[in-house]
């Protein structure tokens, strides 16, 4: 069967984090900054490290079968190209900002009003459907300086801390679309024997995130309160303690309520209690 290809960005915003995670998927491969391309030893893959904005177009055309990029580079390439996975990081969202002495507050009011931007179709989209008769200003950086500059009266750029858009005096006005890193594929790709494989550890990752591995120590009179806290991947495993009468307990707790059940298994009677990260979660 012939070798895969995932395209990567070989700099920036996403190298990192996607390097990461095909490290985490068990793939051993050298991720030297010069070069275009490496093998994986085992797993019968390639990663192609490239700029960002050309990686849905790889994709699409079959040069790369699989590709890590940002949603927004991918609604404004207009790529017909398959979404597998979402991954949770690069996480941003498309803004609309204006000079924070302009006083509108419907989008409506952006009519007539010109927009600096480097997401043209993006936007052009957008204003479309809200009926917005807006002159989009397409121009290739440093959008954020633009209506100092008195070049457009807006601008829609990609926003994650505001920390830009602060210290260039403007204000976000409206969402135009939210985005994070996706693992796309050429179309008919994910029913390939490895892309499935691949997917699959990919998962069982994203899964390990989303979780932390906790054990407590609890008498036995408390337990029942403790495990209606606590779901578990299945049920939580009981051990019981040297100490007469005392039980430890393991399980996993996800992460976006965590504390609050911390809180409330410390309400429960829990002590000791230790958290671990988890590498893997396979089903
Ligand atoms: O060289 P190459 O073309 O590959 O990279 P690039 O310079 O085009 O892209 P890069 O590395 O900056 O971003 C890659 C991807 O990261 C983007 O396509 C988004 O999907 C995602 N991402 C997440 C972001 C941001 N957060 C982000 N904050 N991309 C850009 N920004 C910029 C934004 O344009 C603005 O200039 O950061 C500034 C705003 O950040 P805050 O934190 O001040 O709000
Ligand atoms: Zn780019």
């Amino acid at each position: 069967m012939k070798t895969l290809k995932i395209a990567i960005q070989k700099s920036g915003r996403l190298n990192e984090k996607s390097v990461e995670l095909l490290k985490n998927c068990g793939l051993d491969f050298d991720n030297y900054k010069s070069s275009l391309i490496s093998g994986v030893s085992n797993f019968p893959l390639e990663i192609l490290f490239l700029r960002d904005d050309d990686i849905p177009e790889y994709v699409q055309d079959g040069i790369a079968d699989l590709g890590i990029v940002g949603e927004n580079v991918i609604q404004e390439t207009e790529v017909e190209v398959a979404y597998l996975q979402r991954l949770g990081f690069g996480k941003c969202s498309l803004k609309i900002a204006i000079p924070n002495s302009y006083d509108i507050e419907d989008v409506s009011e952006l009519s007539g009003k010109s927009i600096a931007t480097t997401y043209p179709v993006i936007l052009g989209k957008y204003l479309k459907e809200k009926n917005i008769n807006a002159e989009i200003r397409t121009i290739s950086g440093s959008v954020e300086i633009s209506p100092g500059l008195g070049l457009s009266d807006a601008i829609c750029d990609l926003v994650s801390t505001g920390g830009t858009l602060k210290s260039n005096g403007l204000k976000p006005f409206c969402n135009v679309m939210s985005s994070e890193a996706i693992m796309i594929g050429k179309a008919g790709i994910e029913n390939h024997e490895h892309v499935q494989e691949l997917l699959q550890r990919v998962q069982s990752v994203l899964r390990a995130k989303e979780t932390k591995y906790v054990v407590l120590n609890i008498h036995k009179d408390d337990l029942g309160k403790a495990i209606e806290l606590l779901p578990g991947v299945k049920s939580p495993s009981v051990v019981p303690l040297a100490e007469e009468g005392w039980v430890a307990v393991h399980t996993v707790i996800p992460e976006n309520d965590f504390w609050d059940r911390i809180n409330q298994l410390r309400q429960a009677g829990a002590q000791g209690i230790t958290v671990m990260p988890i590498e893997k979660i396979i089903f």
